[in-house]
């Protein structure tokens, strides 16, 4: 129960409409946690997994339908679909409201409704927000607890300050897809998820209050949510530069944002800071630059692909207090993932609940996985070893770079270097990628991916690239804006970068650009290094895998300038000039 009288008006409203049996207020205490998870055990939503060799880790299946975001079920809900704009799917707020209120109606009889109150961003900052989560799913409740600062007090603090807070509504109801519904109402700060229990879709602080509704408040209230890593880097001398990434999702945002320094320039003593993984909310201080904090207390990270080599910093993160959802379970109640640590289990159950063994075909000829492409785990930020001191630190982390990127087999290079902010914005407008497992549709298509933020705008995305551009005449010392690509194949098909730690290599050179402490080479597209730039010490790729990672393909440039157009068409008149600006420049520079 509540002192805050518009919360308890709320709660009592919710549970009108979804008539559960019980209510019960989350506090976040140790003796809760271990309530809820002996529940979830009993219940078959939750197994608790080998505790010798996994303490504190359990695992869940999501229903088979359910196993990635689902972009074409997500709506923001304005009076105007011009507010929208037009890359969001829209409803008005009156039909929304009334379509999944059939879904919700009742939903929770027989069931527990949690009331969960959550802070992005350290309590009582400033700069947090506060949401109340009313949740009937304990997977849902103990995934908040690990990627939010959760219980008695944010709730405290919101009583106290009687402050407002996101009101985020999430039924399973049916876990039917036809009956599923992610709604964002920005104007009354307001998020309803129906009928999922897939992560993105149903840890409504993360993607739906974060990004679509943060960044909606970022426009009005004059700062930035972004679907961006956070990183330091300290040199040898204690320095630390910080960098933020947007990357599109299942792109390599964790992976960079905890890489530990290859061998072959590990004498250089760099060390890396890991500030957050997925969410950046950014501000200007009062020395005119851009700073930005984590808001988040934990990842939900990408399983398949991790592994000792890969990311060993990650591998020991989640060997305690981790839930994982979607992955192979084994007889001993351990868990493995297709790309994972070898070697390849003899068999085990899949993330359907099947009996498993390597090797077996489904009715398409096509191999079964004991993984979904997008199985996860959720593991809290401070098992990370490499975690920043400045988590809890309201100020964040001053940012030198921005760094875009995609998964792009051809065309874009290694890095390059944008001219400016205005072209850098540019630059992020247009940026693209080969659709990944992270979202329901098909895989490996290249699409449009602005600020790897298509999925996550809450507004009109003309604004947004405009509200970009002004941030950027606001800052006396902006970060400059650079675009990276790990993902570039060559004519068999193979990475021609080895990616992982080896990224930091690109990193040092980013952040000389960024010190001013070495010239490159003009494009038309930007800045590229030079060759010897680019510290190669103890990585033996051939010398012409580097030519070709660096090349710019003058004749695929104009293609793609050239397909340009019809992209910006698709945004109308509303388009901020400066970006058809810089189109043109970028054309008349090819010519
Ligand atoms: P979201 O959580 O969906 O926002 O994704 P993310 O951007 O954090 O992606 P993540 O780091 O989890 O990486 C996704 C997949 O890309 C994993 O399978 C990784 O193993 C793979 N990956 C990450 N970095 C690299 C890289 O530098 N090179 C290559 N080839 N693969 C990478
Ligand atoms: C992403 O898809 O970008 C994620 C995972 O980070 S989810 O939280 O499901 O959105
Ligand atoms: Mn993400």
């Amino acid at each position: 129960m509540t002192k805050h009288k518009i919360l308890a008006k709320w709660v009592k409203e919710c549970a009108e409409l979804c008539k559960p049996d019980r209510i019960v207020w989350i506090d976040g205490s140790e003796a809760e946690k271990e309530r809820l998870e002996k529940e979830a055990a009993r219940a078959g939503e939750m197994i608790k997994l080998n505790q010798k060799k996994l303490p504190g880790c359990f695992y869940h299946r999501t229903a088979k339908n359910d196993v990635a975001r689902t972009e074409h079920l997500t709506f923001i809900c304005t009076p105007t679909k011009e507010e929208a704009g037009p890359t969001n799917n829209w409803m008005p707020p009156k039909d929304a409201y009334k379509k999944a209120a059939e879904y919700f109606k009742g939903s929770m009889r027989g069931r527990t409704m949690y009331v969960v109150p959550f802070s992005m961003g350290p309590v009582g900052s400033p700069f947090s927000k506060i949401g109340i989560e009313l949740t009937d799913s304990i997977y849902v409740v103990l995934n908040m607890r690990i990627m939010t600062r959760m219980g008695k007090a944010v709730l405290s603090f919101l009583e106290k300050t009687n402050g407002d807070f996101t009101r985020c509504l999430h039924g399973k109801a049916e876990l039917d897809i036809n009956k599923r519904l992610i709604l964002h109402f920005p104007q009354d700060n307001t998020i309803w998820s129906v009928g999922s229990g897939y992560g993105g879709n149903v840890l409504l602080g993360k993607k739906c209050l974060s990004l679509r509704i943060g960044s909606y408040l970022g426009e009005k209230e004059g700062w930035m949510a972004e679907h961006m890593l956070i990183m330091g880097i300290e040199d040898p001398t204690g320095r630390i530069d910080y960098i933020a990434a947007a990357f599109p999702s299942a792109c390599g945002k964790t992976n960079l944002a905890m890489l530990i320094p290859p061998q072959g320039i590990r004498r250089k003593g760099y060390r890396i800071w890991t500030v957050g993984d997925d969410i950046a909310w950014m501000r200007i201080d009062t020395d005119g630059r851009l700073w930005a904090v984590n808001p988040e207390y934990g990842l939900f990270g990408v399983a398949p692909g991790t592994n000792t080599k890969t990311n060993p910093n990650l591998m020991t993160a989640i060997q305690k207090n981790t839930i994982y959802t979607n992955v192979l379970l084994r007889k001993d109640k351990t868990v493995w993932w297709e790309g994972g640590d070898g070697p390849i289990p003899t068999d085990g159950w899949d993330w359907q609940g099947d009996k498993w063994r390597p090797g077996q075909i489904d009715e398409n000829r096509e191999p079964i996985l004991g993984a979904h492409p997008n199985a996860r785990f959720t593991v809290p930020i401070k098992n990370v070893s490499s975690i920043t001191n400045r988590l809890e630190h309201h100020h964040g982390v001053p940012i030198s770079a921005i760094i875009f990127g995609g998964r792009r087999a051809r065309l874009a290079p290694l890095v390059y270097e944008s001219f400016n902010w205005q072209h850098g914005v540019f630059v992020g407008a247009t940026m693209a990628s080969e659709r990944t497992a992270a979202q329901v549709g098909k895989i490996g298509e290249v699409r449009r991916d602005p600020m790897a933020m298509l999925p996550f705008c809450g507004y009109n995305m003309n604004d947004y690239f405009r509200h970009w551009l002004a941030m950027g005449g606001k800052m006396s010392s902006p970060p400059k804006i650079f675009h990276v690509n790990w993902f570039r194949k060559d004519e068999s098909g193979h990475f021609l970068w080895p990616g992982f730690g080896e990224n930091l290599r690109v990193l040092e050179w980013i952040i000389s650009r960024c010190r001013n402490e070495i010239d490159a080479e003009k494009t038309p597209i930007g800045y590229i290094p030079h060759e010897n730039d680019i510290d190669m010490t103890g990585l033996r790729i051939p010398r012409e895998n580097m030519h070709k990672l660096l090349n710019i393909n003058e004749k695929d440039w104009v293609e793609e300038a050239d397909s340009l157009d019809e992209f910006f068409a698709s945004f109308g008149k509303k388009l901020p000039k400066e970006l058809r600006h810089e189109l043109a420049g970028l054309k008349k520079r090819l010519k």
